[in-house]
């Protein structure tokens, strides 16, 4: 098999690029980002159902009906709902659907809801959902507080030298305790009304009132209990246990009045998006209980409404605000990686180009929040964020991807983001290199890594530190070594270091397989994406062996069709799971690490490029596959515009060392 200029392939990867770039640019929104379906967890739009019942607020009859659908669409044969929507029954999101549909106005007797009920009832009841599910449970009466360990407001009291002060904690973890604490301290509850009451008897098996809940605090159902507590966890609990039983009233009216002061600030600082959709979600159902606190909801509704998601399965909660930063930052390097194939990638696309790079630059975040300090955020002042700059929070891998953008547009567009800001932009990403030479998401690394053991959420893995992630550190890399590029003989010297002690960082994460373990995609396909990607960036040569098993890790899990496809059991279980079908996302990063690591293979690579070509759609897109991105090791996510700009890369930067070679043969 030739893959010279003379091959159909080539002929053919053309074709399949030019429609991918077409029907790529036909998505752009009108702000000039690119936005997708980011649902998958299934735990938020009950939340976001819980919060209207607590807050007497109505759901629009046409959402209704969507959510509905939504649930039912993705509701397992067996009842059950997923802790993700591709995911096999657990208790913590069947009960809340459950719950959620109830609250929706479906009736019990409705044929799905009595399959979701003898589901919850043959596999433990309500009792067995983990945590987070019994705490949202507790806020409408379907769960006393009596069952549940406690989550004391007195823990932001501690001195911020204690190891286990809430600011060492990841910041997703940090801000969705944050208002359970205090919600916990207030033991705050809707009263029960007749639906309640109902429900009472339908997610349990015996009489609510002859239950004894305090007896089942560390109850949790097998599908739900990915984490179990270990026994330091569970001496904590008792712990906390006794001093909630004898806690001081004034020291937790201290407490609960410097937590609200956290919420607020949480509010004001993402012009109410909040961080994640949890606590967007518990910050407001803090405000349903205190005084004035319906001014403070009123105004916020929009904001929290722009995470649901009208998509092709029914009305989700997204899993962020919104995926704007990061699917534009991709989006251009795959119209970009275009260019350097002959492709015409910006020069076709023009307009394209100039309203995507407008919106990053408009979407940087200019300053630094007033008293940061004193609420724990890092500087912000350069960085771009996941979804759009009125969120606040910039993540190190998005101000990296955001200013690689800038930089290679700089004097290509009309109005290029200024010296200063992309200056502003190297700094924030060096502020926040890690001891160990890796880059967190939002942080430095604060708490010591035995803080896992307190993860008290059980279903979910590795939320308790911000440690430093192949993928985070890859991108900061890439970014800064094109700064140097970019920007000679600025901060030459601490960007010479910080790249040496990233790669460090990157060859010491590296599994004695070759590959690298992602975290926020499925999994070592995608990881070993960013730990190629960043050790050839920060100088390490193709042919050393690192970039070698890296090759030969990928190699030896190709398909016969000549894709790749792993299981996101990869995720939980840590290992290699093998997916039944190829997967269009994967392959494209797979091809895209042999390319840039020089892999000798072209037959392999060929095929991987005739896989990409022969699975496109005759619009230019490909097909919607298995959900290809991941958080906290169990759960999914839809990054659904990866399957329009990650063929488009990969078999740009395939045809773009075809061109050469062929060039090199003329000569
Ligand atoms: C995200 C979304 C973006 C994502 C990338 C920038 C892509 C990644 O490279 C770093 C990690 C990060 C920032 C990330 C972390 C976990 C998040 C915030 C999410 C997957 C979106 C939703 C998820 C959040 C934790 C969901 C709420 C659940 C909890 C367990 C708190």
């Amino acid at each position: 098999m030739t893959t010279g200029s003379h091959d159909p392939l080539v002929p053919g990867v053309e074709k399949t690029l030019k429609l991918g770039l077409d029907n790529l640019s036909s998505l752009q929104t009108v702000s000039g980002s690119w936005c997708g379906d980011y649902g998958g967890p299934q735990f938020l739009l009950p939340m976001y159902v819980f919060l209207h019942r607590i807050a007497g607020r109505d759901i629009l009859e046409y959402r209704r009906g969507r959510m509905i659908e939504y649930f039912f669409n993705t509701q397992n044969p067996d009842g059950s709902l997923g802790i993700h929507a591709q995911g096999d029954g657990c208790m913590f999101t069947t009960v809340l659907g459950y719950t959620a549909l109830r609250l929706l106005g479906l009736s019990r007797a409705e044929e799905r809801l009595q399959r979701m009920r003898a589901w919850i009832l043959d596999n433990g009841t309500a009792l067995g959902a983990a945590p987070w599910g019994k705490f949202m449970l507790a806020l409408l009466d379907l769960y006393p507080y009596e069952g549940l360990n406690p989550i004391l407001p007195e823990l932001w009291l501690l001195p911020e030298s204690s190891p286990v002060h809430p600011s060492r904690l990841w910041c997703h973890t940090r801000q969705v305790y944050l208002p359970m604490a205090w919600l916990y301290g207030l033991k705050a509850k809707v009263p029960a009304d007749d639906l309640i009451r109902e429900l009472r008897k339908e997610i349990y098996d015996r009489p609510y009132h002859e239950i004894r809940f305090h007896g089942h605090r560390d109850t949790v159902a097998d599908t739900d209990n990915y984490k179990p507590a270990g026994s330091l966890l569970k001496a904590v609990n008792l712990a906390m246990l006794a001093y909630e039983k004898t806690h001081s009233r004034h020291i937790r009216e201290r407490a609960m009045a410097l937590i609200l002061r956290h919420v607020d600030y949480e509010d004001r600082a993402t012009s109410r998006a909040n961080l994640g959709p949890v606590n967007a979600v518990l910050n407001r159902v803090c405000h349903c209980f205190r005084p004035g606190g319906k001014e403070i909801l009123e105004p916020g509704w929009d904001m929290l409404d722009r995470y649901l998601w009208d998509g092709h399965d029914g009305m989700k909660m997204n899993g962020y605000l919104s995926t704007e930063v990061w699917d534009t930052v991709f989006s251009l390097q795959a119209i970009l990686a275009c260019d350097e194939c002959d492709l015409a990638g910006v020069g076709s696309h023009r307009d394209t180009v100039e309203k995507a790079h407008d919106f990053l630059r408009e979407n940087q975040i200019v300053d630094d929040l007033p008293d940061s300090e004193a609420f724990y955020r890092h500087q912000s002042k350069g960085g771009w964020p996941f979804c759009s700059r009125e969120h606040g929070w910039p993540i190190t891998d998005c101000t990296s991807e955001g200013l690689r953008i800038a930089m290679a547009l700089d004097g290509s567009v009309v109005k290029p983001v200024s010296v200063d800001r992309m200056h502003d932009a190297i700094r924030l990403i060096l502020s926040f290199q890690n001891e160990d030479g890796g880059w967190s998401t939002y942080e430095k690394r604060r708490g010591g890594l035995w803080l896992e053991q307190l993860n008290p959420s059980l279903v979910f893995g590795d939320i308790m530190v911000d440690i430093s992630y192949p993928e985070c550190t890859s991108a900061c890399i890439q970014a800064l070594v094109e700064a140097r590029g970019h920007f000679p003989n600025l901060y030459e010297d601490r960007i010479q270091r910080a790249v040496e002690d990233g790669v460090r960082f990157l060859r010491a994460s590296q599994r004695p397989d070759g590959s690298w373990e992602g975290s926020w995609g499925v999994c070592f396909t995608y990881g070993t994406w960013f730990g190629v990607s960043g050790l050839l960036a920060g100088g390490v040569p193709r042919d050393d062996p690192a970039i070698l098993q890296a090759v030969g890790f990928l190699l030896a899990r190709q398909k016969q069709d000549g894709g790749w496809g792993e299981h996101h059991l990869s995720c939980s279980e840590r290992r290699y799971v093998e997916h039944a079908q190829s997967q269009v996302v994967m392959t494209s990063w797979a091809l895209s690490t042999l390319v840039r690591a020089g892999c000798g293979d072209d037959v392999a690579m060929a095929r991987a490029a005739r896989f990409l070509v022969g699975t496109q759609s005759p619009v230019g897109s490909w097909p919607r596959e298995a959900l290809a991105g991941v958080f906290n090791r169990t759960c999914l996510i839809n990054y659904d515009n990866y399957r329009h700009y990650f063929p488009v890369l990969a078999m740009a930067e395939w045809l773009a060392v075809q061109k050469r070679t062929s060039a090199i043969r003329k000569v």
